[in-house]
């Protein structure tokens, strides 16, 4: 990981919950091992395996929290369910895991299984998207990005080029309920107040390529040329309009412009490529600092309540430039 990429925010008040029964080797409550030297017992819930950003996410935990570094890892993909990860974190917690990883689909309705994870003295750590306000004191550490500050990075760049010509703007958004999802849609709405743009449409594409395209179709058969602007709130789902826009005989980054978010090989392709105009960037690579959270945690070492991550954003010569090193 290179140095620098992570920014602690300390959050006044937020100091990292005291965790009990965490860090001795016998454990308490079902929550075994542990101990300097031992094996870490990691339980992951990932959401799903819907985009190119959620298989390098994968990825990068599953090198981060391997045998080799000192950790067992029992992982587990929910399907982009609910139903699925809250049954996952309650084998977790019957398991008697060190450390419950958790990248939650949606925001709301964890409260019930996040209580159980307490009393049995296993901390949790989200990473990627965030959970509720009112669930957030069940959490020990989150690690991930600012969606609030992407969308609204996004949305500058449709502003600046785009207000005060009475452009139509449609938008694929993410997962109905997602932190990513709102966050992104806040951040876009804050860039774009006091500008003229007209919003024809919003829908949701569920961060999938297959999503994006069914709905693009229905909007180019609504609004057909119309529409000037596409923000796409992942990249997947606008590699999927562009087959849609291709297909009723468009031009993608001309006829119609398009902004995502993510800035995986295939996004920054796309950008350098001229279909896509500017993507900004989304870090999956967060195994690294993941695992250096549930070490500290699990020896008692105090960490801070967020770790996020430092985006950028490009345009066609920037992802020229950076796509030969792209790692994911
Ligand atoms: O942008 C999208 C993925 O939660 C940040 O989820 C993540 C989002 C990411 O499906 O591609």
């Amino acid at each position: 990981m290179k140095k620098g990429i992570f920014a602690a925010v300390a959050a006044v008040g937020l100091a990292a919950i005291a965790l009990t029964g965490c860090s001795s080797a016998s454990g308490t409550s079902g929550a075994g091992g542990g101990a300097k030297g031992d094996t870490i017992k990691v339980g992951f819930s990932q959401e799903g395996a819907e985009s190119g950003w959620r298989t390098a996410n994968t990825k990068s935990l599953q090198e981060a929290l391997s045998a080799d570094n000192g950790f067992k890892l029992t992982f587990s993909d929910a399907q982009q369910k609910q139903e699925n990860q809250i049954a996952a974190i309650r084998s977790f917690i019957t398991q008697g895991v060190d450390a419950i990883v958790f990248a939650p689909v949606v925001e709301t309705g964890w409260t019930d299984v996040l209580k159980q994870a307490k009393q049995a003295g296993i901390p949790v750590i989200l990473e990627d998207r965030d959970v509720d306000a009112d669930d957030q004191q069940y959490i020990t550490s989150r690690v991930g990005d600012d969606f609030e500050k992407e969308g609204e990075t996004a949305c500058t760049w449709i502003t600046d080029n785009f207000n005060g010509k009475g452009a139509n703007m449609v938008v694929l958004e993410g997962t109905a309920g997602s932190s990513a999802a709102n966050d992104r849609t806040t951040g876009c709405a804050k860039a774009m107040q006091g500008s003229d743009i007209n919003i024809l449409d919003q829908q949701d594409g569920n961060f999938t390529r297959a999503q994006g395209k069914t709905v693009m179709e229905g909007f180019l058969q609504k609004y057909g040329e119309k529409i000037n602007v596409l923000f796409a709130q992942n990249d997947d789902m606008g590699l999927g309009a562009l087959d849609a826009i291709k297909a009723a005989g468009l031009t993608p980054g001309k006829d119609i412009q398009i902004v995502t978010v993510d800035g995986t090989h295939d996004g920054l392709t796309a950008v350098a490529n001229g279909e896509f105009n500017y993507v900004v960037e989304c870090n999956p690579l967060l195994g690294d600092q993941v695992a250096k959270v549930v070490k500290d945690v699990v020896a008692g070492t105090s960490v801070d309540k967020l770790y996020l991550a430092k985006d950028e954003a490009f345009d066609q010569a920037a992802a020229k430039t950076a796509l030969p090193d792209r790692k994911y």
